[in-house]
């Protein structure tokens, strides 16, 4: 529904700039980021000359998971503005020519949605089968949460955010679902009700001139038949091989698709727990749901440790090319990657695949390159341009996030944290937060971000990393940023051209080539302070070439063997 991989599309062509609101821009001094204060920074965004902002849920919301708990899909929060701002900021975007995707967060609501409500009521509520309730279960086995008779959870399953993902509700004596937090209730999306009101939604939002959906966890939205016990111990929780990619996922996907999205030129990419390149395909290639395409999270799972997510593991350059080629091959013939190092999910990709000590400028530029150059479509996190790193946390005082602060506990409880300064280390290196505290845009005591006291701590590194001094400096990582998005402009190769991998073996070097027809390009990526020589493999050895961009001085008119500096990063059109 997408057509082959080789077809051009405006989505293909673009670069997609992420912008997390609350973290972004404070506009009128409330410690928190804004629609107008957005609006303030288009131009900015503009001179970077990225194509499309996905903006992360800007809708009325708690903010148990900061806005990923909604309470109305068709409201802007107040924090953040209002309706008329929000349209000022679609309009702002279109005059740049810059498109705008929504989040889409349709497998659960916000336990204060007024769905949900009227559905807690009673069991004969209209909205009772709007989420999914059932009765606890006698179990004989000790531990685990209870109901008042000590019935335990309708099953086994986790919350992604740790603990089981069930809660208990004394008003009808039954359990609700949560794969996220307890006040995140599932949707039901074997009622037909509920696919219609999202599908109403959507298009309510459509017909305001948005260009597309970001779909969060849209793979887990179907769950089987009976709700059947997790099984398998290695899934990314327990449970999930039952609900992702659930039995009915394609069926509501493309009634999606046909009822919503069919015949319009929009944008949709699907965040997907735990897909594979197989997976994959179903969803965006050519017989796929007709989504544009996928996030997959294989290439952010390699420094995960025995214990998963919340437990630190080694990643390696071999395996980290190994993972990513992987899926340049699996999408080469149908489908198409989204390119992305970092979100609001992760830790900054200069902190964990980069250094960022002592060549963070060389790193963040040589992660940039890579992003820029593979097949498919880039995703740059606000502050990934300036080189934005980890938050040195001090104390759990100074972190905000429910999945931080809940798995945390869980693993103290497990005993699988037991120091104070465990517990930080491993907050500093895989919080969330690392990559929500405020934009750097000056050296001031609040970064400029804000007026007042940010609802998160502003890094201490903002003297040296902020956009203000980024701007000033030719050499910094912006103007680098900058350049990689004119490149891609300018080279059709760089976005539609094939990937070949060259010298798997290699510990410390990734060098691969683009080919379009005649088109052909070499990039080179030192991962790491070492100087290794790179032989460029005799197809390309001698040949005549441009050195496109490099983060060092360098000059060179031909493909030559060279000793590479730390973290150098060289891409070459051949020109003969
Ligand atoms: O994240 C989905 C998801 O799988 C996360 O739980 C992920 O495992 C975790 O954030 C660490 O990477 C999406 C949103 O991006 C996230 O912000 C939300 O908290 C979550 O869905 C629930 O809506």
């Amino acid at each position: 529904m997408t057509g082959p991989s080789s077809e051009r599309s405006w989505w293909k062509e673009s670069i997609v700039y992420q912008i997390y609101p609350r973290s972004f821009n404070d506009s009128d001094g409330d410690g928190i980021g804004d629609i107008p204060g957005i609006v303030e920074k288009l131009d900015y965004l503009d001179e970077l000359g990225i194509d499309v902002v996905w903006l992360n849920p800007v809708y009325e919301s708690p903010n148990a998971d900061n806005g990923y708990d909604i309470a109305d899909y068709r409201s802007v929060a107040a924090e953040f503005g209002t309706m008329d701002d929000w349209e000022e900021l679609l309009a702002g975007l279109h005059e740049r020519d810059i498109k705008l995707v929504m989040d889409l967060v349709v497998n659960h609501t916000s336990d204060e949605h007024e769905w949900f409500r009227e559905s807690r009521q009673s069991t004969d509520s209209d909205y009772r089968d709007y989420y999914i309730w059932r009765e606890g279960r006698e179990v004989d086995c000790d531990g685990g949460p209870r109901g008042p008779d000590g019935e335990a959870p309708p099953n086994n399953w986790e919350s992604f955010f740790g603990g089981p993902a069930w809660s208990y509700d004394e008003a009808t004596g039954e359990w609700y679902l949560h794969i996220f937090d307890e006040k995140q209730p599932d949707l039901n999306w074997e009622n037909p009700a509920v696919r219609e009101e999202i599908y109403e939604m959507m298009e309510w939002w459509l017909g305001k001139g948005i260009d597309g959906f970001r779909m969060d966890v849209i793979n887990i939205i179907s769950k089987p038949e009976g709700l059947p016990d997790g099984e398998d111990d290695g899934a990314v929780v327990r449970g999930a091989e039952q609900f992702v990619n659930g039995p009915r996922i394609h069926e509501f996907l493309r009634e999606m698709y046909d009822r919503v999205l069919a015949g319009r030129d929009v944008m949709t990419v699907g965040e997907m727990v735990d897909l594979s390149v197989e997976e994959a395909r179903e969803y965006v290639g050519e017989d796929g749901d007709g989504m544009s395409m996928a996030f997959n999270f294989d290439h952010l799972r390699l420094d995960f440790g025995p214990h998963g997510r919340w437990d630190r593991g080694e990643w390696t350059v071999r395996e980290l090319k190994g993972t990513i080629t992987h899926w340049q091959r699996g999408l080469a013939e149908d489908g198409w990657n989204s390119v992305h190092l970092n979100n609001h999910d992760q830790p900054r990709m200069v902190s964990r695949f980069g250094d960022d000590g002592e060549y963070r400028r060389e790193s963040a530029k040589l992660l940039g390159t890579l992003t820029h150059t593979l097949r498919g479509t880039p995703y740059v996190y606000q502050g990934e341009e300036l080189g934005m790193t980890n938050y040195p946390f001090e104390s759990l005082d100074e972190v905000r996030d429910v999945d931080t602060l809940q798995n945390v506990a869980t693993a103290k409880l497990d005993g699988r944290i037991e120091t104070r300064e465990e517990a930080l280390d491993l907050v500093r290196y895989r919080s969330r937060d690392n990559a929500r505290t405020p934009m750097q845009w000056s050296s001031g005591e609040r970064a400029g971000f804000t007026d007042d006291e940010p609802w998160i701590p502003v890094n201490p590194n903002r003297g040296r990393i902020n956009a203000e001094r980024a701007r000033a400096d030719e050499d910094s990582v912006w103007h680098y940023y900058r350049r990689l998005v004119e490149l891609r402009e300018e080279h059709d190769v760089l976005v539609y051209g094939d990937y070949d991998l060259l010298l798997a073996e290699h510990e410390e070097v990734w060098a691969y080539a683009r080919t379009r027809g005649d088109e052909r390009a070499l990039v080179v990526l030192n991962f790491g302070d070492g100087r290794p020589r790179f032989d460029p493999p005799a197809e390309f050895d001698g040949e005549d070439a441009e050195l496109l961009i490099c983060n060092y001085e360098a000059a060179a008119s031909a493909v030559e063997p060279v000793e590479l500096r730390p973290w150098e990063a060289r891409v070459y059109r051949l020109t003969g």
